[in-house]
């Protein structure tokens, strides 16, 4: 699962410098960027498929949940608009889901203001420490508590199981404010960890890492029972233009650094070996520390 995500994020790398260069001149749109990600996805070792139909999807259709682009939908992309793109891929070694919202222009305070709510959520998750035979269920309010505190929210859950080589949604765990599919969640299990929030007719926002379930080591051990968290699987940089830094705390700053050290190192080696060094550059461009 380890390799399948970094060659995942490898291809996602290639695909955002990519968009970069060629949204400006008006001819990619939903449809194509989808195409084009599934291209790079494809010249990765041990690709099989696509783990399910590419979420891509700018302006106000990103705000449909459930949005694939059609032929009669079709949005071009422009530097005036948040990109939403939802995909995975099948690899022999892994199976992947990652979601990320980027702006090719300038977000409005809005669009950056719910981003950031968003990514405090989908941070709460990742870092929760939490005792070991928790369910996810009791997770989900992580997630939200941000958003509610502004009085915002989305109607989906926050995360599902992910199989390895297997079904991109699975059971037995979940993190969702419904509590079916809710097997207490142990060192090993792999969920999604991916809060969300949509304007309607506007705009839509998701961060999504496939996240791994690990034992924590927190100062005490109450009736030896153990603790848990997460650690992320998937590795691609979380755009900083997006972020109002005002809005996060120091230990989400710290979080967010360390995220992108760890996209920089692991991701920029296989960038690296695999010789595509506009992708290691827009990498390095992209996981530069906040302060
Ligand atoms: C998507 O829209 C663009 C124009 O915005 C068009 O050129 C392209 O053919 C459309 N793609 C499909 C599959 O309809
Ligand atoms: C969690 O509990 C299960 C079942 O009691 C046990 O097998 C496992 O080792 C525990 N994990 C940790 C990290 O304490
Ligand atoms: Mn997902």
């Amino acid at each position: 699962m380890r390799m399948a995500h970094i060659k995942d994020a490898v291809a996602l790398c290639e695909l955002f410098a990519w968009l970069e260069k060629e949204i400006p001149k008006g001819t990619v749109t939903e449809i194509s960027a989808a195409d084009k990600a599934e291209e790079f996805r494809s010249q990765q070792k041990d690709f099989v498929g696509l783990s399910f139909p590419t979420i891509s999807s700018v302006g106000p259709n990103a705000a449909i949940i459930h949005y694939r682009p059609l032929p009669e939908t079709n949005r071009t992309l422009t530097i005036n608009e948040v990109y939403l793109i939802d995909s995975g891929a099948q690899y022999i070694d892994g199976t992947t889901d990652v979601t990320r919202t980027v702006h090719f222009g300038t977000p409005s305070a809005f669009e950056k203001e719910c981003f950031t709510y968003v990514l405090k959520g989908h941070i709460s998750v990742s870092a929760a420490v939490f005792p070991n035979g928790t369910k996810g269920h009791l997770l989900d309010s992580f997630a939200r508590a941000a958003l509610w505190d502004s009085g915002l929210d989305y109607l989906h859950g926050t995360g599902h199981g992910v199989g390895c080589f297997l079904n991109v949604h699975e059971g037995p765990c979940g993190i969702s404010y419904k509590t079916f599919a809710d097997e207490p969640l142990e060192a090993g299990m792999i969920v999604s960890d991916e809060p969300g929030y949509y304007e309607d007719g506007s705009f839509g926002i998701r961060v999504e890492n496939v996240v791994l379930v690990v034992p924590a080591k927190p100062k005490y051990n109450y009736r030896n029972r153990g603790s848990l968290t997460f650690e992320p699987l998937t590795l691609v940089p979380i755009q900083i233009k997006m972020m109002n830094t005002e809005l996060l705390t120091q230990k989400e700053r710290d979080w967010v650094n360390e995220y992108h050290r760890q996209c920089r190192n692991v991701v920029g080696a296989e960038l690296e070996r695999q010789g595509r060094k506009e992708a290691l550059q827009w990498l390095i461009r992209e996981t530069q520390p906040i302060v």
